[in-house]
């Protein structure tokens, strides 16, 4: 039986999909087990209501809700849940994603949400930072972020000389 999904990833739209492969492979990559849902916060506020419940009894620790244009889903996504809620702006409207980023980052206290950057780097990163937080509790997963950490450093190209 495959394991009960840790992190939950949900987006506004279908079209959102393919902006959030970095997303699911990072989150393979540390062998944390997830699942995706597109759910609008505007277009169906109730199913969305209903599925971080079922969400949360299912045992995902940490949502990732991810959104073009006036991207309220993460935001929504904060005010139903007491776990820890990241949200990536997507770039799919005229704005290039900065609409979608300022409707992420600018939440009122007393509701968090862990904006990281537009498009496929934050969708990396939300994998990434889910990955930090599960950890916290998980000495192996932290072991494994560790171990990526070491392994990115030593991939960075130090001291090149760009006179060749
Ligand atoms: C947002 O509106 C979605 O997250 C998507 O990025 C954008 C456009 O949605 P569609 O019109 O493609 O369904 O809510």
């Amino acid at each position: 039986m495959p394991d009960s999904p840790r992190v939950a990833v949900i987006c506004g739209s279908r079209s959102d999909l393919p902006s959030l492969k970095g997303c699911f492979d990072v989150l393979d990559s540390y062998g944390i087990a997830w699942e995706v849902s597109v759910i609008s916060a505007h277009r169906q506020p109730a199913a969305l209501r209903e599925y971080v419940a079922t969400a949360e009894e299912g045992g995902v620790q940490v949502f990732v809700g991810a959104a073009g244009l006036a991207a309220h889903l993460p935001g929504v996504l904060a005010s139903m849940t007491a776990r820890p809620v990241i949200g990536v702006p997507l770039d799919g409207g005229s704005l290039g994603g900065a609409d979608a980023l300022y409707a992420i980052v600018q939440m009122p206290p007393g509701v968090p949400v862990a904006a990281v950057a537009i498009g496929s780097a934050g969708a990396k990163n939300a994998a990434h930072l889910a990955a930090r937080m599960l950890g916290l509790g998980d000495p192996e997963l932290a072991e494994r972020v560790e171990r990526f950490r070491q392994e990115q450093a030593a991939g960075a190209e130090i001291g090149i000389d760009p006179r060749g």
